[in-house]
């Protein structure tokens, strides 16, 4: 086992903080359903010759609703190949690679979401009773992972608040959360404890009806690629990417705060809230700026992520930097 050296290039690296964890942890106990589905690699090597070929053997998504104004950053969008070949999804590996050559054998379909807890319709929901009342919309965000990097993409889903009324939410539930498939077998990455899988994440149940809140199902007009959290990922803007979290398989709805995976490992790395925040520090980086993909200089990081307008007040009464 390697020693985990850290160059400077990788100290803002979610990853780093595991790799401390797991040689610790070693050290202690041994030293839309068939339209959603695009056509999936059969296998590794299959995904990794298309992928040289530069195809994109996606399913284009029809019927798309223009992303309105509000829903629309006027920015250019990062190249599709740079969002789709640099990821985080550790379910497939912890280097930013390891997803677009691993993801491929991840089966996306049949695929169906358990709904339980505090709510009025639990059950097992195919994927394509989730996506058909509604039409799919685009939305072109920008999205800022907790690393630093950033990106803009034009995603395609529905918002998250139309989803989740449908399954009635009781009175009690304030909060709703989401778990990522768990399946060693396809998720090779989850052979290895670097998380306490399934990757879980959360919301306060105001912050997911926000109509920023999205399921994505498609980006750059196509189905997600595997990597990306096929078949189904939350998109929430304003936070920092962890929140996002990819290919879920259950929506619990509950009344006390959920558990979640970042914020379980290290608390004062990662906060339950995670809004982007330029002024409150990572405990080893700064925030203030970001790199988006494909370009070389920094920028500065806007409070909630540039959406402060549309989601400050959804924080009037509490201390940013105690929640953090
Ligand atoms: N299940 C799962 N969801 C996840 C992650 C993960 O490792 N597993 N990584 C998160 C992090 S840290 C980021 S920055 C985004 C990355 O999304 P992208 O690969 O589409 O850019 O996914 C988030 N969702
Ligand atoms: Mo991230």
């Amino acid at each position: 086992m390697k020693i985990p050296q850290i160059p400077e290039s990788d100290v803002t690296d979610e990853a780093v903080f595991l790799n401390r964890r797991s040689l610790l942890r070693l050290g202690a106990t041994a030293a839309i359903g068939a339209s959603l589905a695009g056509c999936p690699a059969a296998n590794e090597a299959d995904a990794a010759s298309k992928e040289a070929a530069g195809a994109s053997d996606r399913r284009r998504l029809p019927n798309v609703a223009p992303a309105p104004p509000e829903f629309r950053v006027d920015e250019k969008p990062t190249r599709e190949r740079d969002a789709t070949r640099y990821n985080n999804f550790y379910e497939f590996g912890t280097d930013k690679k390891d997803p677009a050559r691993h993801a491929g054998r991840l089966r996306t379909e049949p695929w169906s979401v358990v709904v339980d807890g505090e709510v009025a319709k639990p059950g097992r929901v195919p994927l394509e009773t989730i996506l058909t009342p509604s039409r799919l919309e685009e939305r072109i965000y920008r999205f800022r992972c907790v690393e630093t990097w950033s990106m803009v993409v034009p995603w395609i889903g529905l918002p998250l608040g139309d989803v989740l009324a449908r399954f009635e939410p009781t009175s009690k539930a304030r909060f709703v959360s989401f778990e990522t498939l768990f399946d060693p077998e396809q998720m090779p990455g989850q052979r290895r404890r670097v998380i306490d899988w399934p990757y879980r994440e959360g919301l306060r149940m105001d912050e997911a009806m926000h109509p920023l809140s999205i399921f994505a199902v498609g980006m750059y007009g196509r189905v997600l690629p595997n990597q990306n959290g096929a078949p189904l990922r939350l998109i929430v803007p304003w936070k920092y990417g962890f929140k996002s979290i990819k290919s879920i398989v259950r929506i619990h709805f509950s009344e006390k705060r959920p558990h979640t995976s970042w914020n379980d490992l290290a608390p004062d790395e990662y906060g339950f809230y995670a809004n982007v925040n330029p002024e409150v520090a990572h405990p080893r980086w700064s925030q203030a700026r970001e790199r988006r993909l494909g370009e070389f200089r920094k920028r500065p990081t806007l409070p909630f992520n540039g959406y402060a307008d549309q989601v400050a007040s959804l924080y009037a009464d509490m201390d940013l930097r105690r929640n953090f």
